[in-house]
């Protein structure tokens, strides 16, 4: 560590221990900033909520949507990864995972009043799998509100977005066969992208498991990937559960996992995540 004496002030300078200072301070008030931006957030609802159409493979129809929730200005978080990160560092993960569960809600239904098929999709909503462990969570208020909205539970989808590992797998699952038990339906999100294991497929029992796009982009020329996704349909069909292909953008990626048998597939070849129910198309390119 080098230590400097100015001169005109007469007191050792430790220029490291200065930066440390420093680096610490503006952290912190970049930490309060983004805290407050939250705040007004969730007050203000400053959210936009995009639906992505999720394509039955067999029937040609749309299966359901996926409702995506994006901050509309991302000044300060630079990316929405970089915005939920930071939510999910803070205390008000649970506060904010409710809010746009409901605004997804809430959102969903005053467009599917306003689409002139009247016809019923699947919802699937993304969940921090704490937020399901959590003993204060009162899943009661979203079943009030489903009422409200006319929605059953048999309709939605929880998305577990496993990236945080899932610690007490029999907790966990006793947690999720509460859920099931309303009616409620469960996915493990991310699949063969390394964050999730097939220890995690085993012991939560998923009705649908969603195929992460790093296994799915140019699946049509990778042996290897192939090779995963044999080993996960094989998996899925044995135990009944349905596969999502995600990040579908290519005709020969959606001819592929056509070819093989998985149920349903979702990206931007099928549709774009859209403010209106806009149902999926098979890939032409
Ligand atoms: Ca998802």
């Amino acid at each position: 560590m080098k230590t400097l004496v100015n001169s005109k002030l007469n007191y050792p300078v430790d220029f490291k221990e200065m930066m440390q200072r420093f680096l610490l301070k503006s952290k912190m008030i970049r930490h309060l900033s983004q805290s407050i931006a939250l705040k007004n957030i969730i007050a203000q609802e400053a959210m936009n909520t995009y639906f992505q159409p999720i394509y039955d493979v067999k029937s040609n129809t749309t299966f359901g949507f996926e409702a995506l929730n994006r901050p509309m200005a991302l000044k300060l978080f630079q990316s929405a990864d970089i915005f939920y990160e930071f939510v999910g560092q803070t205390d008000k993960v649970f506060l904010f995972e409710c809010f746009c569960r409901n605004l997804s809600l809430v959102r969903y239904h005053k467009k599917w009043l306003n689409y002139n098929r009247k016809k019923d999709f699947t919802l699937f909503i993304n969940i921090h799998p704490n937020v399901l462990l959590d003993k204060n969570y009162h899943s009661g208020e979203t079943r009030a509100l489903l009422e409200k909205l006319n929605i059953s539970p048999e309709q939605v989808v929880f998305e577990l977005t496993e990236r945080s590992a899932v610690g007490d797998f029999e907790e966990f699952a006793r947690v999720l066969s509460h859920y099931r038990s309303q009616g409620y339906r469960i996915a493990v999100d991310d699949v063969g992208s390394g964050y999730n294991s097939l220890k995690t497929l085993i012991y939560l029992k998923p009705e649908f498991i969603k195929l992460d796009r790093s296994l799915i982009q140019n699946i049509d020329q990778h042996k290897t990937q192939q090779q995963l996704l044999t080993v996960i349909l094989n998996y899925a069909i044995e135990s009944g559960t349905k596969v999502i292909a995600e990040g579908i953008e290519t005709k020969s990626e959606y001819e592929f996992i056509q070819s093989v048998g998985v149920h349903y597939a979702q990206g931007y070849a099928i549709g774009h995540p859209h403010e209106d129910l806009i149902e999926g198309k098979k890939p032409l390119l």
